[in-house]
């Protein structure tokens, strides 16, 4: 497992021992994490399409379907949906010898996958390769590149396959797959405007821009994205924050009621997290979700040094010191009680000082 420091970014030499699974790799899979994000699809695609160059069977599965507002990134390369008992999902993943897991580092990100790998793995030797940038990964890969101050996955998929151009001496870039990367690194950056939106990062997102990238585009499909039910859930939605802790913290609980009364889904939920750190004492925004399924989902955004993964991390979950989540498998009011306790001693431990 390679983790490198603070600011540097990774040399072809370090790149080396991943070129190589990729270049060995006949029919490789590549994959992210559960409700996948900007990140890990414009990542999967861009790779996807230096591979195919390359001459390697590719396809990506993932645990769950593609957001509305990323189908775009499939006019570029098709992103299938992992399925229990279908055929073809059962098919790609026996036959492939190498899967690479993108920005995620914990072998249950890839859900539904997971199992299907580890038995894979005991038949016919799949090899795993993971290239991510979260905290705290775990060793479940063959090969893993987790560098925790990259900006983005799609900040070291960019370096990775720039290394690859300069290893193979072919073009493995095109307008389209810059455009998947762009978005990767738009979509973590929160638009260049996270701590982590280094000159480096900058530096990377004009590179892509040289390469075809079409900022526009990827932005209106991206952000302007709000169906007429999102937008009403949206005003419900605002109306409902409640600011609490002394300013500190803003709470917003979305209901399965508020989610049926607006006919919205659990998409236009993402949308709306954004909204809670506008007021400028809140320094931890909290975001709970209903699921359907009885489960619930919680989202942290936090401001400043201020590590909300460690929150996620009391419910299984994870993430960035900034945005981080975790899917409780408690009733909503459950855990709204609970989150809420937790919340209050992290407050009190790591925010006031
Ligand atoms: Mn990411």
């Amino acid at each position: 497992m390679i983790i490198p420091e603070y600011g540097r970014t990774l040399t072809s030499n370090e790149w080396q021992p991943v070129i190589d699974e990729l270049l060995d790799g006949r029919h490789i899979i590549l994959s992210t994490h559960e409700n996948s994000d900007g990140d890990g699809l414009g990542s999967e695609v861009a790779l996807a399409v230096a591979l195919k160059a390359l001459g390697k069977e590719v396809s990506i599965f993932n645990p769950t379907e593609v957001p509305p507002n990323y189908q775009f990134l499939r006019e570029t390369f098709d992103i299938k949906v992992f399925r229990d008992r279908d055929e073809e999902s059962m098919q790609e993943i026996y036959l492939a010898d190498l899967l690479v897991v993108l920005d995620a580092n914990l072998h249950d990100r890839i859900g539904k996958i997971w199992p299907h790998v580890e038995f894979a793995r005991e038949m016919s030797k799949l090899r795993i390769v993971c290239v991510d940038h979260h905290l705290e990964p775990e060793d479940f890969t063959d090969l893993t590149i987790c560098e925790t101050y990259a900006s983005s996955t799609g900040e070291l998929v960019c370096d990775l396959i720039t290394a690859m151009e300069a290893h193979t001496g072919k073009v493995l870039f095109t307008a389209d797959s810059a455009s998947a990367l762009y978005a990767a690194i738009m979509t973590d950056t929160g638009s260049f405007r996270f701590p982590k939106s280094t000159p480096y990062v900058y530096r990377v997102a004009g590179l892509l821009v040289e390469k075809g990238a079409n900022p526009e585009l990827v932005y209106d499909r991206i952000y302007n994205s709000l169906t007429p039910q999102g937008l009403k859930l949206l005003g419900l939605s605002l109306s409902s924050i409640r600011i609490i802790e002394e300013g500190l913290v803003s709470w917003l609980f979305i209901s399965q009621e508020m989610l049926v009364q607006t006919e919205s889904k659990l998409f236009d939920t993402d949308l709306i997290i954004r909204y809670l750190l506008s007021v400028p004492t809140v320094k931890v925004a909290v975001l709970i979700v209903e699921m359907q399924d009885g489960r619930t989902k919680v989202s942290f955004r936090s401001r400043g040094r201020i590590f909300v993964n460690r929150l996620a991390g009391l419910y299984g979950g994870g993430g960035h010191m900034n945005a981080a989540g975790a899917l409780l498998k408690m009733s909503a009011d459950k855990a709204q009680m609970v989150i809420l306790e937790d919340l209050r001693k992290f407050v009190h431990e790591e925010v006031k000082e």
